[in-house]
């Protein structure tokens, strides 16, 4: 659902040509899996699939953990090993690990930060063990450690909130205070770059930023800070909607009126968020789709059968105003 349709034109072009593809789940992996004798998907028909999701800091991550696993399920030929890191990398590697001591058939995470992982990748690599990242990308020079990106493109929806305040508050001299997610995580690094890009050559100005890591209490108590120390804050531009759920708080403990007295722009567009949005405590959201559970089945099995799969699957997003919320909201499914 959330892929593009080019996507599915490139998938089902390798899938026609499957019967010619050679057997490994990962050709260039090396050994076979570890945890030796353990049967492999080709042996029982079911995919073993250790995911390491990041934590459950959001409603943004709330979806995203029901979709896979609504998605991955013994209906649809998957055992599912799932894994909570509570937003520590260390807890990620640690999974990691032991999903490769199982010898699963396939590894997927969601990064919590970036940088750090080419130990571990290259140990699922050498058990012969293909990865699949999931929603937030490594930084890596080495792009043969995983088979698949599938996610967002998090500078273009920075770019896409920047637009919107450019569009309508250049001029005014506006001033903006930004709540960024969890220090090193790929959203937070590519939104913020993203966002500045776009407000660049505007007279709109980012007068203080600071990480909320994602959730609505360290959201709250960063724009109490905020509200602290400036009196002159115009918007407020958070890179989850949690964040800015948390901010609506202080500005309205603050004795202001989140929306009008001070604007708000974020990204995900969870139902809370777009509640907010309707109710006009928000201004802006750009959407950030969760439902990455039917990308990661297809893509798991066409790497178990062997096919070449497409190294990055963007999922498309879209952005709503208030009145665009009002609409989307009776339907919405996060
Ligand atoms: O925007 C935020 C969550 O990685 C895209 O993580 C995800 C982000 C999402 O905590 O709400």
């Amino acid at each position: 659902m959330a892929r593009t349709t080019l996507t599915r034109t490139v998938l089902a072009a390798v899938a026609a040509t499957s019967l010619f593809a050679l057997g490994a789940c990962s050709s260039d992996a090396g050994n076979e899996p570890a945890g030796g004798g353990n049967e492999t998907a080709a042996d029982d028909g079911v995919i073993t699939l250790g995911f390491s999701q990041v934590g459950a800091e959001s409603g943004w991550r709330a979806a995203n953990t029901k979709s896979i696993q609504d998605t991955l399920t013994a209906e649809n030929g998957f055992d599912l090993k799932f894994s909570d890191a509570q937003q520590k990398q260390e807890n990620q590697i640690q999974a990691i690990r032991t999903y490769i001591t199982q010898g699963v058939d396939v590894i997927a995470f969601s990064p919590v930060v970036e940088t750090g992982w080419d130990a571990v990748l290259q140990e699922a690599k050498t058990a012969g063990i293909p990865v699949i990242l999931t929603d937030r990308a490594v930084d890596s020079d080495d792009d043969t450690l995983y088979e698949s990106f599938i996610g967002s493109d998090f500078v273009k929806e920075g770019t896409t909130a920047g637009e919107w305040v450019v569009e309508n508050f250049d001029g005014d001299g506006l001033k903006v205070v930004e709540l960024q997610g969890t220090t090193g995580s790929a959203p937070a690094i590519d939104r913020k770059e993203g966002f500045e890009a776009a407000i660049g050559g505007s007279d709109v100005e980012i007068i203080d930023s600071q990480t909320g890591n994602f959730t609505r209490a360290e959201g709250k108590t960063v724009m109490e800070g905020f509200l602290n120390k400036h009196d002159d804050i115009d918007l407020v531009f958070a890179h989850n909607d949690d964040m800015g759920l948390g901010a609506i708080e202080a500005i309205e403990a603050a004795g202001m009126k989140p929306g009008e007295d001070i604007q708000i722009v974020t990204i995900d567009a969870v139902k809370d968020g777009m509640q907010a949005l309707a109710d006009g405590k928000i201004n802006y959201i750009v959407e950030c789709n969760p439902l990455l559970g039917p990308d990661l089945a297809e893509i798991a099995k066409a790497v178990i059968a062997g096919e070449e799969v497409e190294k990055r699957i963007v999922v498309k997003d879209e952005a709503f105003d208030q009145a665009a919320a009002e609409e989307a909201l009776p339907t919405r499914e996060y």
